[in-house]
């Protein structure tokens, strides 16, 4: 990018002073009767403002004209006369105008004015020159970014194009562009009120105006804001950078500052000499990261924040829990002991992933804080909708509707940030009502490089920030070797948050000393950047010489604070050394105080009853069939839907939607807050659901009659989601991760969508425990079943969560009387697909009432939720009733086991299809269908019931889903390890197939027939190995 500075660099500072000798804010026009102060208000008369050449910073002068010309047409020249005359006198725009000789105006007033503009050739070129410089500022804010000092290594990889922005003021070509000349730029003009470089002065010359823009805007900060469509943000943000001085330091925070980046590079250094073979993924290029984030914490808690959620990737993060939580030193250094032994159980996870809870006083506010680094796994942004969801509860629990007490810190790399499409997911959620965490800041370490590629191949977009524009939020590029920048940039972000509660970037524009960590070499692939990056002063140095200079510390006092936190350093590693056992324990980021017992066990190994009375179900059941407000009109549809439910409530029974409302209701009139969130889950994506009531004749009126359950209940958010599964699902996460009393479910539109979401289920979902020790309570409601609606609607791919459970297939496990509630806790997740509304109703609750939170994975049903016979009966829900892990043959077959030929264990819809065949074939009692609604943990407790008493029958796995996909690979060796492999286990389903699922309906049925047919064919495997 062209820096040509040197006509600017001729420029001179023009002091406030001397541009006040002649001028004064407010000029004093003196008229008969006395003097007068014109306030900025503008009055001109619609016609005279009108004219063509009066807008912006012209009308100022023709103002005055105009109010002299009022009090006495005598006090303008004979040409505004004439032409006020005409404009009074209702001229067309354009005509009233008469060009009117330079001015020489008879009054006082007059010669305040002429002061103003010197010896004006005519007004023409006078409100074209003001025009021009008021373009010229208006460019410096929008484009002084362009030509920033913000590379340290002044190889800028932001690529705009290859020559500097024509409009602003590089040289006098592009003076030129606006039709000044050089001699304008002693002239005087008067500043447009969209501007703030004047400080009190409201008019400077035009030298002077460059050069406070360029002071402003092209310095070592580079504002992105003029895209807000918010006048009052634009306005606050130039205020911001533009008032002269405003950047100033006192000697107290230049000191502290230095401290900061002392412990920043200092730590770093000491990892380096200590362990210099390990990864770290050091901060070297960024140190000044440590003051950033601490200077974003200070003013944030003084403001008010009680607790800062952050999330960040590897780079610099030991340094991030060292300096900034305030991790124990020894705790980190003794992570890279190899012969530390792991206390606790899992498989844990390397040092810079693990997450870190710590409140402690900050020292600037002194006020407690509580700082929290959550856990993450590599994949680079995965963490960001976490945090969202985490520190959205931490919000509503603490009743903080406008994130005054709680808030969150995103730290992002720049190739992540710009090619991670979760960044994006997460930033479209940022202003939905529901998922607002009102104002995240975003702090990109800009290292301008991601790994091995430049930016050049990493991004299309000039800065690895523009995706941060979408949803309007200022961009505060910085030179992240200038820490004083750094930090007022910081400053102002965390104001910018307190003030209007919306997302912010703070861009540091940095380097990376070493390779992508300490192992590797860049001079591979960045020959001419580590060059450079090679003979680049470090930071620390830099500034310390400064502030030295500067007489803001000695030299020797530089040198005390560097022995002392060596000293730090030093101690902490000889402390470290007696460490034998890492317990990730303390490593925690969401601990549940009060929920386990204060070794972190579960209180109990039992799990209540999960019915309830008689009363509380058709309390729940009439509240799920009105409308609890009044004068509301519902859609006569729905009228129908409620008239259905209320009889069902009469005959006490309960189909799948009011299963679902039993088990929420239920909960939140026991305290327990329920969030449903997920695509278009208010309604239902089936339409079953109307959990929101909308008035059919008043706009926006809605009525949820789930809180109407009773007086002292939980409140009930359900939400429809943004269209995204990766960041909601990763949001409702965090959010399950803040308490364990709240039931947390996202539900993906169709289970088939679920997989653009398949990070967090695979990194946080299926193994967060086993590498944090962290429990979570989500539910995932995934709708399934091969309905003939094609691939993409019919399968939530059971085999690849069953494929995830950590139960060993090949060994039969001690019975226990806990061993249900046991195999539950020891699992990494729970997978269902329940067949009944009451199974479905009991599960639900479970997650509740049970002493621990492990994610629940629940197949749910679309045809079934309006199947006549998937309906439960009240006396399935009452108190004393449990989930059924699975639900043996009640019919003819169980009444004589013996004569039974064949068990086929199934699970979830097919159920219906296998019994409605078995009763057309007659073969009620040769054929027992057992169904196993809990697949995992696998129930080889109650399978083995079912194979024992069943002795003569072979044994049928039947599902709808193709061979290679949905159960059988999984419950297949399970229940082969349940009968010491005695008998086969037999397939009927559909043959192997790459697809899910047949576009075709005639195949469907084909299949679905021919699947049927296999499995009702006692023959069928006879001969068979
Ligand atoms: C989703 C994902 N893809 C790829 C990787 C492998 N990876 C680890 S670090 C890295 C480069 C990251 O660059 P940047 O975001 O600029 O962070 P930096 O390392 O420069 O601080 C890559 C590609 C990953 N961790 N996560
Ligand atoms: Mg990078």
């Amino acid at each position: 990018m062209h820096r040509l500075r040197t006509t600017v660099a001729r420029l001179q500072p023009l002091t406030a002073a001397q541009t006040a000798q002649s001028r004064s804010q407010h000029r004093t026009v003196v008229v008969k009767g006395g003097s007068r102060t014109f306030q900025p208000a503008r009055r001109l008369n619609a016609s005279v403002a009108a004219e063509p050449f009066l807008n912006g910073t012209s009308s100022n002068y023709v103002e005055e004209m105009y109010y002299a010309w009022l009090e006495n047409p005598r006090n303008v020249h004979k040409s505004w006369d004439i032409f006020f005359r005409n404009a009074n006198a209702g001229a067309p725009p354009g005509s009233a105008y008469q060009s009117p000789p330079p001015i020489s105006g008879t009054s006082q007033g007059l010669a305040s004015v002429q002061t103003l503009v010197g010896a004006q050739p005519n007004v023409e070129k006078l409100v074209e020159d003001h025009l021009a410089v008021q373009t010229l500022i208006r460019a410096y804010q929008v484009r002084g970014h362009h030509i920033a000092k913000l590379d340290p290594l002044d190889i800028s990889c932001v690529d705009f194009d290859d020559c500097a922005p024509t409009e602003l003021f590089c040289s006098m070509n592009e003076l030129c562009f606006y039709g000044l000349v050089e001699s304008d730029l002693d002239k005087v003009f008067r500043l447009p009120t969209t501007t703030y470089i004047g400080g009190n002065e409201s008019v400077l010359p035009l030298r002077e105006i460059i050069r406070r823009l360029e002071m402003a805007y092209c310095q070592h900060i580079g504002v992105e804001f003029m895209f807000i469509n918010d006048l009052e943000q634009c306005r606050w943000i130039r205020q911001k950078f533009e008032t002269p001085g405003i950047m100033n330091f006192t000697l107290e925070e230049k000191r502290t500052l230095l401290a900061r980046m002392i412990r920043s590079t200092r730590f770093e250094e000491f990892l380096q000499r200590k362990w210099s073979s390990e990864k770290r993924f050091g901060l070297e290029g960024c140190e000044s990261l440590i003051p950033a984030l601490k200077t974003i914490i200070d003013k944030s808690s003084l403001n008010g924040v009680e607790s800062v959620i952050m999330g960040m990737s590897h780079r610099g993060r030991l340094n991030v829990l060292a300096n900034v939580i305030r991790k124990e030193l020894e705790q980190i250094f003794c992570q890279f002991d190899s012969k530390l032994e792991a206390a606790d159980e899992g498989s844990g996870d390397v040092k810079y992933h693990l997450g870190m809870y710590h409140r402690r006083m900050n020292r600037v506010s002194d006020r407690y804080i509580t700082l929290s680094l959550m856990a993450n796994p590599s994949h680079l942004e995965a963490v960001d909708p976490v945090v969202q969801g985490k520190t959205k509860a931490e919000q509503f629990y603490c009743g903080d509707t406008e994130g005054k007490r709680v808030m969150s810190i995103l730290i992002h790399g720049d190739a992540a940030f710009a090619g991670q499409g979760l960044v994006y997911e997460t930033f479209h959620l940022s202003d939905l009502p529901s998922y607002t965490t009102h104002g995240t800041i975003h702090v990109v370490v800009n290292n301008q490089i991601g790994f091995t590629t430049d930016p050049r191949m990493a991004r299309s977009s000039p800065y690895p920030t523009d995706v941060a524009r979408v949803v309007n939020a200022p961009i505060f590029h910085v030179n992240a070797d200038d820490p004083e920048a750094v930090m007022y940039v910081c400053n102002v972000a965390a104001e910018w948050r307190n003030t209007f509660h919306k997302d912010v970037v703070v861009d540091l524009v940095c380097y990376r000393r070493n390779g992508h960590n300490e192992m590797d070499e860049p001079m591979f692939t960045q020959p001419l950047m580590y060059k450079k990056i090679k003979k680049q002063k470090g930071v620390l140095q830099k500034f310390a010489e400064k502030l030295i200079a500067e007489g803001v510390m000695t030299a020797q006092e530089y040198e005390e604070e560097i022995t002392r936190y060596d000293k730090i350093c030093e101690e902490a590693h000889t402390r470290s050394k007696d460490e034998k056992i890492l317990h990730i324990k303390h490593w925690l980021d969401s601990p549940w105080p009060g929920f386990f017992t204060l070794e972190g066990q579960p209180k109990s190994m039992s799990c209540p009853s999960t019915g309830i009375s008689e009363d509380d179900l058709s309390h729940i059941g009439n509240i799920a069939a009105s409308v609890p407000e009044e004068d509301f009109t519902i859609h006569g549809g729905l009228s129908r839907i409620l008239k259905g439910r209320a009889n069902m409530v009469s005959q006490r029974v309960c189909d799948w939607a009011l299963g679902e409302y039993m088990a929420f209701g239920s909960l939140l009139k026991e305290r327990i807050h329920v969030r449903l969130s997920g695509q278009d889950v208010e309604r239902g994506t089936f339409s079953h659901r109307h959990h929101v009531l909308h008035d059919q004749n008043v706009d926006k009126r809605i009525c949820i009659p789930m809180n109407y359950i009773s007086p002292d209940q939980a409140p009930y958010t359900v939400c429809n989601s943004s269209l995204s599964e990766y960041g909601v699902l990763g949001f409702e996460l965090g959010f399950a991760m803040a308490s364990p009393n709240a039931l947390v479910l996202w539900e993906a539109q169709f289970g088939d969508f679920h997989n653009t979401a398949q990070c967090i289920i695979d990194q946080f979902i299926s193994s967060g425990q086993a590498k944090w020790v962290r429990q979570n309570g989500i539910v995932l409601l995934l709708p399934h079943g091969l309905e003939g609606m094609g691939p993409e609607h019919s399968s939530a791919r059971p085999e690849r969560f069953l494929q995830m459970c950590n139960d060993d297939p090949d060994v039969f496990p001690k019975l226990s009387e806990d061993f249900a509630v046991r195999q539950l806790y020891d699992c990494n997740w729970i997978v269902v697909n329940c067949s009944t509304p009451a199974n479905y109703f009991h599960v639900i609750r479970r997650q509740i009432l049970q002493p621990f939170r492990k994610p629940l994975i629940v197949f749910t049903p679309k045809s079934l939720l309006r199947h006549p016979e998937a309906k439960s009966s009240f006396d399935e829900m009452l108190p004393g009733t449990h989930f059924s892990r699975i639900i043996p043959d009640d019919g003819p077959a169980a009444v004589s086991p013996e004569k039974v030929k064949r068990v086929i264990f199934c699970t979830g819809k097919i159920f219906y299809e296998l019994t409605r065949e078995r009763k057309n074939r007659g073969m009620d009692d040769t054929i027992a269908v057992v169904r196993v609604e809990q697949l995992s943990p696998f129930p080889f407790d109650l399978v083995k019931e079912e194979t024992d008493r069943y002795v003569n029958a072979d044994l049928v796995w039947c599902q709808e889903e193709h061979k290679n996909q949905g159960y059988y690979d999984y419950v297949k060796p399970r229940i082969r390890t349940t009968i010491g492999r005695s008998r086969p286990v037999w397939y009927a389903g559909r043959e192997p197939a790459a697809a899910p699922a047949t576009g075709n309906k005639q195949t469907h049925l084909m299949e679905l027939q021919r699947l049927l047919d296999t499995a009702f064919d006692l023959e069928a495997f006879s001969g068979k190995q």
